[in-house]
């Protein structure tokens, strides 16, 4: 009877144990998928481009954050407000500094460097399904490109990696 009683008990210790296991082994996989970290280079010169962004085009899921580097100086990320998902936050990056951004609303997102915006310093950041305002983003940017002195074409070479 005993014997009975403290098999009843182990058995139970064993299924709680599965039970942490288990719960460790989904936090580790939510993490995974739900809040990595991405990277964007702040350059002056990369591959005969002059001042870029690489990736310029970056796809991440819902929750990801993006962390802009300032690998060459003199540069920022600034959220250009006329290509944000509606809902979205805008976010603005002082020169040289190493902003972090979290992502929690799907969509197209534009941003520059203001320095450099004149001369077609500019990236994009998708943010699960583009559909949610990329007719909208794209026409702003393609008449925004327009007025650019260099990189006359960035927005538009951009626009057409996202599809
Ligand atoms: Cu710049």
């Amino acid at each position: 009877m005993y014997r009975v009683i403290y098999k009843f008990i182990q058995g139970e210790k064993e299924m709680e144990n599965f039970k942490i296991y288990f719960l460790c082994i989904c936090l580790l996989l939510t993490n995974d998928i739900y809040s990595a970290e991405h990277q964007i280079k702040m350059l002056s010169s990369s591959n005969g481009q002059m001042m870029v962004f690489e990736p310029p085009v970056l796809k991440i899921n819902k929750g990801d954050t993006v962390r802009w580097i300032s690998t060459q100086p003199g540069h920022n990320s600034v959220s250009i407000n006329e290509m944000l998902p509606e809902g979205a936050m805008s976010w603005e990056g002082g020169v040289n500094e190493e902003i972090s951004v979290d992502f929690n609303v799907e969509g197209v997102y534009g941003y520059k460097c203001t320095p450099h915006y004149i001369l077609g310093m500019v990236g994009l950041i998708i943010v699960g399904d583009p559909k949610h305002n990329f007719d909208s983003a794209k026409k702003f940017a393609t008449e925004a490109e327009k007025k650019f002195a260099t990189g006359k074409d960035r927005f538009t070479k951009y626009f057409s990696e996202v599809k």
